[in-house]
């Protein structure tokens, strides 16, 4: 059996998805997503340029071989922009040999752990009180977990996924604004004084059983990440996401030594190597990677196994940056882990996305449903895909007040 063809397609509905199809020479084909986003047209290039070539004429049942490939055969190994378009091939390689397999994805790494599988939505507010509507309007839909991003008071411009105003929605990831950021400002102190009282008032407002999740996404120092996780004790966070950027792993030991919040870290990452000591010192209870950016489902399964040697749970990234073919390949691997955790979802279904991905995956009452169709479960309109094109955009850059640029 051969790999004949590969193709890569960027753009979509409100997003510029970076789907790959793999055809082989059996007329079976495989999809992937090397989506990376507001950086999109860089794995499509890596894809077009460096792997594809190599791709062509290599059998497709052969997806750990090819893994290795391309990841040692680099040289340069790791990376954002590398391991998305690994992962795009590894995702449709998987694709192809469930497909022959005539079985959905899920059987080929295990079979089932589970029938479906916890997700969390996003809440937002400019303010508690309208943090509170979004809120109540998730569980009324269901959902069992919301990530709740709160308007801080005084703060001079809205905060990360918080909108302008009340009533609003999180502002999408990517405004197709064009490549130059906008600027957010941001003021830890403020924020540290506001939002621990919100969390335990959304405790207060929802009681015990919400399973409340909230995302400081990397904007604290290590002391200040301490100080937050041990005020919101008290609380029952399910998690306290990303306290504090974490290059240096070793940090979070000041975070566990203060604290026992949940932490969940992982959705930068693109190898094990970013996260191991995390693991292996039991510094965090959730990994959050993402099958696209941590090089598809060959590598994050290893990141999942080592993981379940530590008590860690998985809790993959599923941003609204994400493509129906990385939450479809991650609805496989939700259904499979023995040390499943939680799933990230934000409604992607815009009847204009489902369009251009036909599939039968769902999520009701906050839990997702895996597909049982052959391979991922997901398809790709390439007739529907040549009506997009890429339109750059890009996130925004965060500033304190004094000016120094800090984390997004
Ligand atoms: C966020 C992401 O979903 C999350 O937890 O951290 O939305 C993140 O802001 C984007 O993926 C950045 O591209
Ligand atoms: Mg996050």
């Amino acid at each position: 059996m051969k790999i004949t063809d590969a193709k890569v397609f960027v753009g979509g509905p409100g997003k510029n998805y970076v789907t790959l199809k793999v055809t082989t020479d059996q007329g079976v084909y495989g999809l992937g997503d090397a989506t990376l986003n507001n950086r999109e047209t860089l794995p499509a290039k890596y894809l077009t340029d460096y792997l594809i070539p190599n791709l062509i004429g290599l059998d497709p049942r052969r997806s750990e071989d090819i893994w290795q490939l391309f990841y040692r055969g680099a040289y340069f190994r790791r990376g954002p922009i590398a391991m998305a378009a690994i992962g795009a091939i590894d995702m449709a390689l998987w694709d192809i040999k469930a497909k022959l397999a005539n079985m959905p994805l899920y059987q080929l790494l295990g079979g089932k752990s589970r029938d479906s599988a916890l997700v969390y939505a996003h809440a937002t507010g400019a303010d508690l009180e309208d943090l509170m509507d979004s809120v109540a309007a998730y569980i009324e839909q269901g959902y069992k977990a919301v990530r709740v991003q709160c308007g801080i008071p005084d703060m001079p411009t809205a905060s990360y996924a918080t909108p302008d105003a009340k009533g609003g929605t999180e502002p999408f990831i990517t405004d197709f604004s064009g490549i130059r950021p906008k600027t957010e400002i941001w003021d830890s102190e403020k924020y540290m004084r506001f939002m621990p009282g919100a969390l335990a008032a959304i405790r207060d407002r929802f009681g015990p059983e919400l399973k409340i999740l909230h995302d400081v996404h990397h904007r604290l120092l290590p002391r200040e990440a301490a100080a937050f996780a041990k005020e919101v004790e008290q609380v029952g966070l399910f998690w306290l996401e990303d306290p504090t950027p974490a290059e240096d792993q070793d940090a979070l030991a000041l975070v566990r030594q203060h604290s026992t919040t949940p932490i969940a870290i992982g959705e930068v990452f693109n190898s094990i190597w970013d996260c191991n000591k995390l693991i292996e010192k039991e510094l965090i209870d959730f990994i959050r990677v993402a099958v696209t950016y941590a090089g598809g489902i060959t590598h994050v399964r290893r990141i999942v196994d080592l993981a379940g040697q530590h008590h860690v749970r998985t809790g993959f990234h599923g941003a609204p940056s994400h493509s129906p073919i990385s939450m479809a390949a991650q609805a496989h691997l939700n259904l499979w882990a023995p040390n499943f955790g939680i799933q990230e979802y934000l409604v992607l279904g815009t009847p204009a996305c489902d369009t251009l991905f036909p599939s039968d995956h769902y999520v009701a009452n906050g839990m997702q449903h895996v597909s049982e169709a052959p391979g991922l479960g997901v398809d790709f309109d390439e007739a529907e895909a040549e009506r997009y094109e890429y339109k750059p955009g890009s996130h925004p850059i965060v500033r304190l007040e004094d000016g120094t640029l800090w984390n997004y």
